[in-house]
């Protein structure tokens, strides 16, 4: 049975090197936590990680996993993150019972990886970003060294007193990692590290199922001294990371002070009143104005900016601009405001897809901003035609000044929905412009303002393959009934909306199995920039029906219906949905 407990023992002392190796990477993240204080939160390494798989994650996986995950796409990919990390550090502790200051060293080429993240994110200026990760690494390097030699002494080197060892080894055992010890009888030559591709060891590496028989014979003080430097170090992690979370939070408790201090003043142009009747208020259909709670959200960043908007400041500058301005809140909110009704969309919505929503948004209009500064459109001289958008994460967006400026009510949105901006939809500063989709108008959390052309520089998204001009596609939506329902035979309200963005919607009509179109009812017609509800009753028999719906806006164009994937300038196509009559 010796030989059972030899492996038992074995075991333990390999489960004991992977919590080494996790709680070496626990305390590296924890430190780069607390780093990041001093540094900015973005700046810590599973966000900087986080943010440059974002980056470079080609378009259609991206589109998956906000299939597959919506809203929760980030902490999915933060979890992954995590997991992974785990693993590698569980890894490392394993390896570091064999090569000790190799697999600390690996540790430390983890923080290389997440200090280069932390650098080439879009939003990072300056070299200190690398920081966090970089001495979060090397305080996890450390640890796994310390700790992975208490496990050794422990099991091959019992004190003599029989007294747990409290300070830290004796500036350990010097390298050649293969342990210089005085040979014991039973313990074979030491291994030299295999090469990299060379063939595994005739034999299984017995010097740790040596050193764990040995440890039986040195009982308990070993184990106790390698518990309480774990211990220790999850201990002094938990708070150290545990501060670092505290004074960010700090940071963004400020922030949070400052939204609530803020006091939307009264538009100088008020909404339209909105007719009662664009509301249907049916069971199943999207109301006309999205809760700010409900209003989907898209963006690239994994740690919401929350920014101080007392701090906060908005640069207009660039090719044309004669009068550059620098405006902080108050400025803005001293401005003309106007109130109005705008649906945004997001380009990467699928047909039927639910990334759009409206909302009575406040703000500045744009083009009088521009104006005093300078710039002219194009079809009146002005050399710029492109405005690029830059937020303080590191986004980019361009959109057309002759559009900006034609008259639309593009706007520097200060209000949603009677609230200031909530933070996850740009506090304190966003960009809209009605018509266009997001990710060429719709900058949260703005900064700077550069009169460019499309010619000189190419945006965050553009660099990616998506189009550089990108007008919202006229498209509709069933909402109800639900794919794959299954509704009761006779009089079924088949409802739903459909946009065109300052265009309008004319008609929209539906059709059973490819049968005739028919003329659904529109709802009373919003502002131009809204989306419009429609209903249709249908007189349904037994079976499996599919229903699909098509919308003609007010120029004209009746939406097509060949199927076009969002890359790169928006998905086309008629929205259809299957569902049972019994
Ligand atoms: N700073 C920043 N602004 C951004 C984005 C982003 O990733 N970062 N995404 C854009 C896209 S693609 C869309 S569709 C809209 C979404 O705005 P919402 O999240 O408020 O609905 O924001 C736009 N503005
Ligand atoms: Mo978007």
């Amino acid at each position: 049975m010796q030989g059972v407990s030899t492996r038992g023992r074995a075991a333990a002392r390999t489960a004991a090197a992977a919590v080494s190796g996790l709680l070496a990477g626990y305390a590296a993240l924890a430190v780069a936590e607390l780093v990041s204080v001093a540094v900015r939160p973005e700046a810590s390494p599973v966000t900087a990680v986080g943010g440059a798989v974002i980056d470079r994650t080609p378009a259609p996986l991206k589109d998956w996993a906000i299939r597959q995950f919506g809203t929760h796409d980030k902490l999915v990919l933060q979890l992954g993150i995590l997991a992974v990390l785990a693993l590698f550090a569980m890894a490392l502790g394993v390896l570091a019972t064999r090569v000790r200051r190799t697999a600390s060293l690996g540790v430390l080429v983890v923080g290389v990886v997440g200090a280069l993240a932390a650098t080439s994110r879009p939003d990072s200026t300056e070299a200190w970003d690398a920081i966090p990760s970089l001495v979060g690494a090397l305080v996890g390097a450390g640890v796994l060294y310390w700790l992975v030699g208490r496990l050794a002494a422990g099991t091959h080197r019992p004190e003599r007193t029989g007294e747990p060892r409290m300070e830290p080894e004796p500036e350990l055992e010097p390298e050649p990692e293969s342990e210089p010890e005085p040979k014991l009888e039973s313990q074979p030559e030491p291994e030299p590290e295999p090469e990299p591709g060379s063939a595994p060891a005739p034999e299984p590496p017995t010097d740790t199922a040596g050193r764990a028989q040995h440890a039986a014979s040195a009982g308990g003080p070993g184990r106790r001294g390698f518990l309480l430097g774990a211990g220790a170090v999850a201990v002094v992690s938990t708070g150290a990371g545990a501060l670092g979370r505290g004074l960010n939070a700090g940071t963004a408790a400020e922030a949070e002070a400052s939204r609530a201090a803020v006091r939307l003043p009264a538009p100088a142009s008020p909404a339209p009143e909105l007719p009662r009747g664009v509301d249907e208020r049916l069971p199943g259909l999207t109301p006309f104005t999205t809760p700010n709670r409900d209003f989907y959200r898209v963006d690239t960043a994994l740690t919401v900016p929350r920014l101080d908007a007392g701090r906060w400041r908005l640069r207009i500058h660039g090719k044309g601009v004669t009068t550059p301005l620098t405006l902080d809140f108050q400025d803005l909110l001293r401005r003309e405001l106007i109130e109005r009704d705008i649906t945004m969309t997001c380009v990467s919505n699928e047909v039927g897809g639910p990334y759009v929503g409206s909302a009575r948004w406040l703000g500045a209009p744009m083009a009088a901003l521009l104006r005093e500064a300078g710039v002219r459109p194009p079809s009146q001289g002005g050399p710029a035609d492109q405005l690029v958008a830059r937020s303080v994460d590191g986004m980019t967006i361009g959109t057309p000044v002759e559009t900006v400026m034609d008259g639309r009510d593009a706007m520097l949105a200060v209000g949603m929905n009677g609230e200031p901006l909530p933070f996850i939809h740009g506090f304190p500063a966003r960009m809209l412009v009605p018509g266009l989709y997001g990710y060429v108008s719709a900058c949260k959390w703005i900064q700077d303002i550069e009169l460019t052309t499309f010619d000189a520089y190419d945006t965050y998204w553009v660099k990616r393959s998506w189009a550089r001009k990108a007008p919202i596609k006229t498209q509709s939506r069933i909402d109800t009934p639900k794919p794959f329902a299954s509704v009761k035979a006779g009089t079924v309200t088949v409802a739903g909306v459909a946009w065109a963005q300052h265009k309008g919607i004319d008609r929209v009509e539906v059709r059973v199995d490819g049968g005739r179109w028919q003329q659904a009812t529109l709802a009373t017609e919003g502002p131009r920039d809204t989306w419009r509800q429609w209903l249709w009753e249908w007189p349904a028999r037994p079976g499996t029906h599919t229903l699909e719906v098509r919308a003609t806006d007010r120029t004209g164009y009746t939406q097509t219906g060949k199927r076009a994937r969002p890359i790169p300038n928006g998905a086309s196509g008629w929205h259809s949905v299957v569902v049972t009559v019994t």
